[in-house]
């Protein structure tokens, strides 16, 4: 009767673990890439639907002149703009996720808000990390941002195809002029932080 549970109990986390991979190793043709095992093991619990992860606020910190506690709530009374044909694509090149409309609300003007704190023009170099609750990070300059047509693109998103975000967030942030669009697309945000270079 013991021996049974613990088989079953092993077969389970087997087939969990299988799930995990499976998607990397089916879809590379020719065995898979180094890269594409690091990206399987690093995929907090494989991604998706993981309740610990999901944050309900934003904090925006750092070298700002207004540090701001973000909610999806607070996002709707700022200017949100309507994207259409979201497409997440992993570095390995694997489509990971797609959506028909997402609402969002730019990076550029949620950064304007909170008011970076530059003492005068030439002051510019700072950097601005995207980090999520499982500590997953993305990284943008302030040039790229703020003096670049790469910015206008960059948002942070709380729906998607009319529902709220509810496993993936539930607030995410998305740079889609990337050539692919997964390594910056931060799920669980959890804190934008921006920081002068020393
Ligand atoms: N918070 C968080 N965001 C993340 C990741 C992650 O592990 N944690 N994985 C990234 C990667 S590698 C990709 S390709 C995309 C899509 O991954 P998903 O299919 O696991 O959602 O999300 C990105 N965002
Ligand atoms: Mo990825």
């Amino acid at each position: 009767m013991k021996n049974i549970r613990q088989l079953l109990a092993l077969a389970l986390i087997a087939a969990l673990m299988l799930q995990c991979k499976a998607p990397g190793l089916l879809r590379e043709n020719n065995g898979p890439s180094q890269q594409a095992l690091a990206e399987a093991g690093q995929h907090a619990h494989c991604g998706q639907a993981d309740p610990q992860y999901v944050t309900r606020q934003v904090t925006v910190t750092g070298d700002v002149v207004h540090p701001l506690v973000l909610t999806v709530d607070s996002l709707r009374k700022m200017e949100v703009t309507t994207l259409r044909e979201l497409k997440i694509v992993c570095q390995t090149g694997m489509a990971r996720d797609s959506a028909q409309t997402t609402l969002g609300v730019r990076l550029k003007d949620i950064l304007e808000k909170a008011t970076i704190d530059q003492q005068g023009h030439q002051d510019r170099n700072f950097y601005i990390v995207a980090r999520a609750s499982d500590n997953y990070k993305a990284t943008f300059s302030w040039a790229e941002l703020f003096n670049n047509p790469a910015g206008e693109q960059v948002y942070v998103l709380f729906e998607q195809d009319g529902k709220p975000l509810k496993e993936k967030g539930e607030m995410i942030l998305v740079s889609l002029s990337d050539t692919r669009t997964g390594p910056r697309h931060v799920k669980w945000l959890k804190s934008i932080e921006a920081q002068r270079i020393k």
